[in-house]
């Protein structure tokens, strides 16, 4: 494994230092890969002790900001200062519960080389309905302009995010993984008369935040068709390269005059005036015994057969077929088309 990283974790926290330990002790005890792992701590200025907090197994990264920003902020500082490949927007009070959450992940993103994947993983409180905590590649940031608004207060980051996979959706490219039985338990919940424990927010700050998020919408639009476009680049860049390479494989132009090349027109009238010459030409040269060898002839080559000059690769890469196929010679004899040419006698094509 390279000592390059792969993955970033940004993780606003303030002055609860407990708790931050716990995250990074369960990050520690389930990451297959934690040299490639980077840890962004975003902090206040006015927190010393989670400026100086410290992991015994993980490389920390502190970010430090003035006090009182917007979660959007926190988030984009984490994400400036970051130099994984994949970055997850994460909580400190989080827990993680799967081991190998990071090759998961990982995998995920190997089934799109262009990078325009949301995963997400399973929160146990809001689970497949939102990314509560979101895994995006760089390239995404960079096609967004930034990782998340920096407007957002608390809420509709992650909302925000999931809406431009699902406008991708819309347009029927489906780039939205969700690790079900891959375990981020969010512990921020509280007990709920009615229900299992649910995630509550705060109305003051949702009365901000929801209209933003309905404010951005059009922009989301313009950002899904700004990744339909890259990934469509992309794949045609892939499609042209691979295409070069067939070509290159070619040395022989006339190995490529095989026979059915051609998409051949013909109204029905030429077609049966072509076939009555070709039928006389054939009388005259060879008798009727030789038209009824033609006709024969003519319908082998039209049964499938694997053998007969189809272009096959040599051990060398190079195409060649398997009879050597001779430059065309147009033969015209008198008053025939160069289509009789398969009825000279002794043609043996
Ligand atoms: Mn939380």
């Amino acid at each position: 494994m390279s000592e390059e990283v792969t993955m970033t974790l940004i993780v606003p926290t303030r002055q609860r230092t407990a708790q931050l330990g716990g995250l990074l002790d369960s990050v520690a005890a389930t990451t297959a890969h934690a040299e490639s792992l980077e840890i962004i701590l975003v902090v206040d200025a006015d927190d010393p002790a989670s400026m100086s907090f410290r992991h015994e197994a993980l490389p920390i990264k502190h970010v430090v900001v003035q006090p009182g920003q917007t979660m959007g902020v926190l988030n984009s500082e984490g994400y400036e200062a970051s130099t994984g490949e994949y970055i997850m927007l994460l909580n400190d009070d989080v827990l993680v519960r799967t081991r190998g959450w990071d090759e998961r992940v990982r995998a995920c993103f190997d089934d799109f080389p262009d990078g325009i994947v949301l995963v997400h993983v399973n929160d146990t409180l809001i689970r497949e309905h939102l990314c509560t905590f979101p895994i995006v590649s760089r390239t995404f940031c960079e096609l967004a302009g930034g990782i998340c608004p920096r407007s957002y207060i608390r809420y509709r980051i992650d909302d925000h995010i999931e809406d431009v996979f699902n406008l991708l959706g819309v347009l029927g490219v489906q780039r939205t993984v969700y690790l079900r039985d891959v375990v981020f338990e969010h512990l921020n919940s509280v007990a709920h008369p009615e229900a299992d424990r649910v995630y509550m927010s705060d109305p003051n700050i949702l009365a901000v935040d929801a209209p933003m998020f309905d404010a951005l919408f059009d922009e989301r639009k313009e950002l899904a068709l700004r990744l339909i476009d890259y990934i469509d680049q992309r794949a045609r860049l892939v499609a042209s390269a691979s295409r070069r390479q067939r070509l290159a494989c070619i040395i022989d132009p006339f190995s490529l005059r095989v026979p059915g090349r051609q998409r051949v027109k013909c109204s029905a009238w030429a077609w049966w005036i072509t076939i009555l010459q070709r039928g006389r030409a054939c009388i005259r040269q060879r008798g009727y015994r030789g038209l009824v060898q033609a006709a024969g002839r003519r319908v082998a080559r039209l049964l499938p057969s694997p053998v007969r000059s189809s272009p096959t690769l040599s051990s060398s890469g190079n195409v060649h077929l398997a009879k050597q196929a001779r430059p065309l010679q147009v033969v015209r004899a008198k008053g025939a088309s160069p289509l009789l040419r398969g009825c000279r006698r002794g043609d043996r094509a």
